[in-house]
């Protein structure tokens, strides 16, 4: 099991997170995502490490950006 916290810039409503949460819940290997709208953050459990293309494709995807 591993949790990583990866900083987001662009999320600023709840419909943000939501997107954001989705879009990581399809990464493979991921369990789960918490996504902090306050910090621009979300952490993101896996059952195996995370391909950090795959994670950034998934913020793509939702219209944000993974900046670390
Ligand atoms: Mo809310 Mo986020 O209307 O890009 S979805 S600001």
């Amino acid at each position: 099991m591993t949790t990583t916290t990866y900083v987001i810039k662009g999320m600023t409503c709840g419909h943000c997170v939501s997107s954001v949460g989705t879009e990581l819940g399809r990464v493979p290997g991921v369990t789960d995502v918490q996504v902090d709208l306050a910090a621009g953050e979300a952490t993101v459990t896996s059952d195996q490490p995370l391909d950090v293309q795959d994670v950034r494709a998934a913020v793509d995807e939702a219209g944000y950006e993974l900046v670390g």
